[in-house]
């Protein structure tokens, strides 16, 4: 019995604090999140995104995007380089608010587009805001969201501008759905600096579901 204890509690808290979590990670109960193990409790988790707003996640860390699935890069891309990664977008956001670590976040670029895929949980409706996107610098240039449950069929939610950044999924979710694809598509409202469009530091479902 004891043994069993073990593992469940190594298991809960293995993911450590990033995603994916390297083979070696040892467990780390100090992390937010102990639920990356499908089937285990999770924790909410607050974050606060570049613009000041703290979002609490009930699914903590396992809430944000595990996987690109397409990306399109805009035109005007990024003229500063380093920003055109879209798998900087995915995990729990770790941009500082300092342009020096192009790993933490990318640039779509004038006009494009960013789909990310959740893994290990699904974005679901309930009251209130159901996605929140981390999106760097002071202002959130103008993005339209769409979600899917499949990566093929999509509904669209409509546009995140200005503060907070984040929409809900009511008008469009079917019941019992769980969404497993977001589309961000830049909406070419800010294209002129060496950043143009959107900055995406991570997606997250702040209603969701463990898979
Ligand atoms: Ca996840
Ligand atoms: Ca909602």
């Amino acid at each position: 019995m004891r043994t069993a204890l073990v593992v469940a509690v190594l298991l809960a808290s293995g993911s450590c604090c990033t995603q994916p979590a390297p083979s070696t990670c040892p467990p780390c109960p100090a992390c937010p999140q102990a639920g990356a193990q499908a089937g285990s409790a999770a924790t909410p988790a607050t974050f606060t995104d570049n613009q000041g707003t703290a979002v609490t996640f009930e699914l903590g860390a396992q809430a944000f995007a595990d996987r690109v699935a397409s990306s399109e890069p805009g035109d005007r891309a990024p003229t500063a380089s380093g920003w055109t990664n879209p798998a900087a977008a995915l995990a729990a956001p770790d941009y500082q608010g300092e342009r020096d670590d192009p790993a933490t976040a990318v640039t779509l670029g004038c006009g494009g587009v960013l789909v990310v895929e959740f893994v290990d949980n699904a974005l679901v409706d309930a009251a209130g805001a159901d996605l929140h996107v981390f999106e760097c610098g002071p202002d959130v240039e103008a993005m339209h969201v769409a979600i899917s449950t499949d990566g093929t069929s999509w509904a669209e939610v409509g546009d995140v501008r200005g503060q907070p950044a984040q929409v809900d999924i009511a008008a469009v979710s079917t019941p019992n759905a769980q969404y497993r694809f977001v589309r961000i598509t830049d909406l070419r409202e800010s294209c002129s600096s060496s950043y143009p469009g959107a900055d995406i530091d991570a997606v997250g479902a702040i209603h969701a579901v463990a898979l």
